[in-house]
């Protein structure tokens, strides 16, 4: 039987993730038969058009009357929505699928990450960090696992984007507090720091910064003329220090002018450095001999997990690949009842960094994540 799927939200994750969902038959044929069942959302216009174009058999505008109903439930509705639902679900043993950052707040996370080991093993509960799932990154992690770069020294992240650079962008609720919990830092900066997890290990302090260029935007819609306050950070940097020793430099922007999604890694060890960008996702620059520079491999690695599904080597993938890998790892790991990574363990992680920055930024110390 088909695993039964509801997923809440219908947005730019609704359609990256419906989208990935169609792709697995034709491209994952070992992945578990799913059928995108319900498609839930407030208004009920927009709705039904949206579950006619992504392919669901129906409609609920209640996820109360869903998460018990099906055999998966994802939550891509806006951060302050993520807590209620996802707890819901797990609560009665339904698998969750949770978009990044895990939610607005620590408190809202740990609450998260509680239910989730509560669930158990076999229910797992992931969170949407989608730039783990890129060849070139699962390259790199084996090129450090190999210990290729010798002792890390250095790692730096940064994830540019210029949608904000205008104050005439329109408020979103990504600008608000109460309903994203942090701007760039954590709508960006949380993708950096699971990477940088994944890839070098546990951060063990942080001293941040966070800066609102536009503190006010119009509301969009017809005949409006309403200002509403941005009380989040359009950007933020942080300097990191990490378990290993290393030195850490991150940061994120909304007003990069000029870069659209500019996400880059660069990691610098005793024997070599790598370099990603998202720019660039076929492609990862390493450097083993200090001598010649950096080699631009072109990641067609025969260990991929993923490359072979799609074209002959060399004929590049895109960034909707990265869904339909995690959704092909996440519902393989719902039929057969394992664990996923990154799973609510991951999120709380990022999100104890995330909390630590801001934390630091408002006390303009260094801070400490307590082991
Ligand atoms: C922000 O615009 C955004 O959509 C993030 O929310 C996503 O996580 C990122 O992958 C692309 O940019």
């Amino acid at each position: 039987m088909p695993l039964e799927v509801g997923v809440l939200g219908y947005g730019f994750m609704g359609k990256a993730h419906a989208n990935a969902m169609a792709r697995l038959p034709m491209f994952f044929p070992d992945a578990p038969a799913i059928d995108r069942s319900v498609l839930i959302g407030r208004h009920e216009s927009a709705l039904a058009d949206a579950a006619d174009r992504l392919g669901f058999d129906a409609t609920a505008t209640d996820w109360r009357d869903v998460v018990d109903d099906v055999d998966v439930f994802y939550n891509l509705g806006p951060n302050h929505v993520h807590r209620e639902p996802s707890v819901a679900a797990l609560e009665v043993g339904t698998p969750v699928f949770c978009e990044k950052p895990l939610a607005p707040t620590l408190e809202d996370a740990e609450a998260m990450a509680a239910a989730a080991r509560e669930a158990g093993d076999d229910v797992p509960a992931g969170c949407a960090f989608n730039y783990r799932f890129v060849p070139a990154i699962q390259y790199a992690k084996r090129l450090l696992e190999a210990g290729d770069l010798g002792e890390i020294h250095h790692v730096r992240g940064r994830y540019l984007q210029d949608w904000m650079v205008d104050p005439e962008a329109p408020w979103s609720w990504r600008n608000d507090a109460e309903m994203a919990g942090s701007g760039a830092l954590g709508d960006l900066g949380a993708h950096t720091i699971d990477l940088l997890r994944f890839l070098v290990g546990e951060i063990d302090r942080v001293s941040g910064h966070l800066t609102t260029f536009v503190d006010e935007r119009p509301v969009e819609g017809a005949g409006t003329d309403e200002i509403r306050p941005v009380t989040v950070d359009d950007a933020y940097s942080a300097q990191l220090e990490l378990e290993n020793g290393a030195m850490g430099t991150i940061e994120a922007s909304r007003f990069a002018t000029g870069h659209k999604n500019d996400h880059t890694i660069e990691i610098h060890g005793s024997d070599g450095s790598l370099r990603f960008s998202l720019e660039r996702l076929n492609e990862l620059e390493v450097l083993r001999d200090g001598d010649r520079g950096y080699e631009t491999i072109l990641v067609t690695d025969e260990d991929d997990p993923y490359i072979d599904h799609w074209w002959p080597p060399g004929h590049v993938i895109g960034w909707e690949h990265l869904f339909v890998h995690e959704n092909y790892e996440f519902l393989c790991a719902v039929a057969d009842e394992s664990e996923y990574e990154p799973n609510f363990a991951d999120g709380l992680a990022a999100q104890r960094i995330l909390d630590a920055i801001e934390k630091s930024d408002n006390r303009g110390e260094w801070i400490s994540l307590e082991s």
